[in-house]
């Protein structure tokens, strides 16, 4: 049956009612051409890895890469457009599984190991199936074209949730939401604004502890709607370019992730010192201020490992240039820092300022190279940005990428250790706030054809590209060295080039609240190093406000404390000692808790799961209708740091007075005291919460009283958390013990990653993997407890483990070590042994009640 005529108009009434971003820039000549819907199977042929389907001249071609992740690529004109992709990598787009067909009187369709698609012949309507033939997606509508536009509507259960789509703001669930895809610099963001910085076009779908990832691989301007215009309706509609959706197959958002970092690639290792505290502002105007900060953080004991170098390091804010009259020893400065135990993180935009007949190496060479994006006739695109009138890299010719990467030479030679790409949206300070659609790019890129692009096609993407070029070039620079490229632009398949923060954010209550939703939604859209300015950049923070935001954000990937010119000032020693005192102990906290995250980030390269995460993520059946934990009003300001710690930051921060921290299952532990929490399930269940649509038994949950100088994180029974001494930064051997913090339980686990932190030579084996395990025995007196062999060729720095045992019911009666009676310390429910490793693994058993 076609799609009833009513509906047919109003889908197209929204889908083209507003002038595009590229409108001026199409190149149809009608104005408004004629809609075409793929309503009808006209034609079917069975190819070995799928369908190729027509509806007169609109075809349609759906097939498997894999039996879970599904491609379908549509066109109005009966032929594929070039089978390219700045997102996918070309070892993903070739693969292809077989399939079987099974197609009727009614329908077309064939069936993968994990999959079902059928299309019905009458009404082109498309539905994917789970091999036991539950429904996971439908068409609303086929998808429909417009000129070069085009429209996919599916149809959105009443229990489906939607997530990622990058740094997208307002509340972590998208459901009822609209998005625009246009990168944008907008600085001063709100809750409800829209574009923002990046465009990933990736979703997550979660129902019922069932996912799906959608890919819509297209640079063009674009949009999502989760039944905002449309009830019940998720749509999307691209200005022009390619319809080519990934459809990857869960069913839990676990895999789902696995099989995006397989389609766009996973992030790769970054360097340690990255994962430590960073200091910035914009700016730290001189090179005496610099070495000041520096000084005050080692000797006010804070650690942390970088300091930034904003735009007025430069001269005339030009890039890759040095003010010579502010900062008049720079390679000395850089030689302190790094003496001091700091790394050193420098800003260098994409604009590099138009400077004819001077002797501004960047401009001159680029105009030698031919290197800037054109204007229609021919001539050099001139915007102005902050050098003044600025010209812009072709970053979508690989030549042009490889000529930037030469630009960093003398900084690399310096020694600044990391690069930060800002501005790369590209923003340029003209009415548009960007180049206009109109600006010609020429890509010459392996894998596309070499072609002209309007700015229209390319703008979403620049940034990336932007990002590879400083990537890429680092590596050819110091090829020994893991690059750090720190940037705000950036599109799907970006997490490969960078790490990213969400922007322009301002000091106030609700944006800490936001960033933590922006996090996750970034996590789950392939970006595990990710971080928010902390303490706000617009603004200056209350001494409260700042003092909250340092502890959660010791939880978060990348946690970069930095402000605006013209705000108060930001570092820890703001607002006083006592202020002080509060931020420093959860700065201490992150560093001790490296060894975990690194090794949580070094799981994501192989996994796709980024190290601040969702709790739906790890516990997707949680909550008795299985809807994900997070979108619940008083959940919304937890996170999962890894899958072992919850971070429980009350949802109102601002907020006075007790509140009910949820727990996704029973049996927690207080990480801060090793006390298990709610361990008299009688009064979990009377201080419980009642999510608003849970229907069964309500979530664990904790009673928190409320204090600035607290944040409850709880960790997850059957963890096993390594942890290291302090050190002021990751430039410190660590001395002493590592600690083995055991927090029996379920399925109890852990393991350890370490390497040099900062080469390549893990990947020749130079690392260090342990796992450890922990066994309760049936009647519960006795933990067995195995500490894995080494193995790698890195060698550890401790000699000896200090194993935290917690959860015990009472004094233990015996503990051995290798069958040998071993010393202990008892505490109150928990002991402490030192044990000697020797890198060939041990047995520990202890007699004693256990929970
Ligand atoms: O380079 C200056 C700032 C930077 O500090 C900030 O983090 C970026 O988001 N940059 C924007 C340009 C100035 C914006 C007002």
């Amino acid at each position: 049956m076609p799609a009833p005529r009513a509906l047919v108009a109003v889908f197209s009434l929204f889908l083209w009612g507003a002038a595009g971003i590229c409108s001026e820039a199409q190149t149809s000549s009608d104005a408004s051409p004629e809609i075409h819907s793929f309503s009808v199977v006209t034609s079917a042929a069975a190819l070995p890895n799928g369908l190729e389907l027509r509806d007169g001249s609109l075809m349609m071609r759906v097939t498997a890469l894999r039996d879970d992740v599904l491609r379908i690529r549509a066109s109005r004109t009966g032929v594929l457009p070039e089978d390219a992709s700045w997102a996918v990598l070309s070892a993903a787009r070739a693969a292809s599984v077989e399939v079987k067909q099974d197609s009727d009187a009614r329908v077309v369709g064939f069936h993968t190991a994990s999959l079902r698609v059928t299309v019905d012949r009458g009404t082109g309507v498309m539905k994917l199936f789970d091999i036991d033939g539950n429904l996971l997606r439908k068409d609303a509508e086929p998808m429909q074209f417009q000129g070069d536009r085009f429209r996919v509507a599916e149809t959105m259960p009443i229990d489906e949730h939607y997530f990622g789509l990058g740094d997208k703001t307002g509340a972590f669930d998208h459901r009822e939401a609209a998005f625009r895809m246009w990168n944008t610099d907008a600085y001063g963001w709100q809750e409800s604004t829209d574009p923002l910085y990046k465009s990933i076009p990736f979703y997550v779908t979660y129902r019922a502890g069932v996912s799906l990832g959608v890919l819509m691989d297209n640079t063009w301007p674009s949009s999502f709607d989760f039944g905002k215009t449309l009830g019940d309706t998720v749509q999307y509609r691209a200005e022009g370019g390619p319809a080519d959706i990934y459809i990857l197959y869960g069913p839990s958002a676990k895999q789902v992730l696995k099989s995006y970092a397989w389609l766009t690639g996973p992030a790769p290792l970054p360097p340690l010192w990255t994962l430590g505290f960073q200091q910035s502002r914009y700016s730290y105007m001189t090179e005496a201020r610099v070495l000041q900060v520096a000084e005050r953080l080692r000797r006010d004991k804070i650690p942390a490992d970088a300091i930034y170098l904003d735009i007025d390091y430069q001269e005339k804010n030009r890039p890759f240039t040095i003010n010579e009259a502010t900062f008049p020893d720079m390679p000395g400065m850089v030689k302190t820092l790094h003496g001091e135990g700091f790394h050193v993180v420098a800003i260098t935009d994409l604009h590099i300022a138009y400077l004819a007949r001077q002797t501004y190496a960047p401009f001159n060479s680029g105009v030698a190279g031919d290197q800037f994006v054109k204007n229609r006739d021919g001539s050099v695109y001139v915007g102005p940005v902050w050098p003044g009138p600025s010209v812009f890299p072709d970053f979508t010719r690989q030549q042009t990428r490889m000529w930037w990467g030469t630009l960093y030479k003398s900084f690399t030679q310096l020694g600044i250790d990391g690069f930060w790409n800002d501005m790369n949206e590209p923003s340029v300070f003209n009415a548009l706030k960007t180049m206009p659609c109109s600006v010609v790019h020429r890509i010459d890129e392996p894998g596309f054809a070499t072609r002209t692009a309007t700015h229209c096609e390319i703008h979403n993407v620049y940034g990336m590209e932007n990002s590879r070029a400083t990537f890429d070039g680092q590596l050819a620079l110091r090829p020994d060295v893991r690059p750090f490229v720190l940037t705000r632009a950036t599109y799907a398949g970006g997490q490969r080039y960078a790490a990213t923060w969400t922007g322009d954010d301002s000091a106030t209550w609700n944006h800490l609240r936001l960033t933590t939703s922006m996090l996750k939604n970034l996590g789950l859209s392939g970006f595990s190093m990710v971080g928010a300015d902390v303490g706000g950049y617009a603004g200056t923070p209350t001494a409260a406000l700042l003092t909250k935001w340092i502890e959660i954000a010791a939880f978060q990937p990348i946690d970069r404390d930095h402000a605006e010119k013209g705000t108060g000032d930001h570092e820890l020693w703001a607002n006083g000692p006592a202020q002080e005192d509060i931020r420093r102990r959860f700065i201490e906290t992150r560093y001790r808790l490296l060894p975990y995250l690194y090794t949580v980030i070094e799981d994501g390269t192989h996994t796709g799961l980024p190290l601040l995460r969702p709790l739906f993520l790890e516990f997707p059946n949680a909550a008795p209708d299985r809807h994900p934990l997070d979108v619940d009003l008083n959940t919304s300001g937890e996170f999962m740091v890894g899958p072992d710690l919850l971070v429980a930051a009350p949802a109102f921060a601002d907020k006075a007075g007790d509140y009910d921290a949820a727990l996704p299952t029973a049996g927690w532990y207080d990480f801060w005291t090793g006390k298990e929490v709610g361990k008299d399930r009688a009064r979990v269940l009377a201080g419980g919460l009642q999510s608003e649509t849970a229907t069964g038994p309500v979530l664990p949950a904790v009673r928190v009283h409320r204090e600035l100088a607290t944040l409850p994180v709880f960790v997850r029974p059957g963890a096993m958390l390594p942890i290291e001494p302090l050190v002021q930064s990751t430039s410190e051997r660590p001395v002493g013990p590592l600690t083995l913090r055991v927090f029996p339980g379920p399925n109890c686990s852990g393991h350890l990653y370490q390497d040099d932190g900062s080469s390549f030579a893990y990947q020749q084996g130079s690392f260090l993997r342990m796992s450890f395990t922990c066994e309760i025995s049936a009647d519960h007196r006795q933990i067995n407890i195995h500490i894995g062999k080494h193995d790698g060729s890195y060698p550890a720095w401790w000699k000896q483990i200090a194993l935290d045992i917690n959860g015990l019911s009472g004094p233990p009666l015996s503990v051995s070590v290798e069958g040998h009676a071993a010393h202990y310390v008892y505490g109150v429910h928990s002991i402490k042994i030192n044990v000697t490793d020797r890198g060939n693994g041990m047995d520990i058993v202890v007699r004693s009640a256990v929970r």
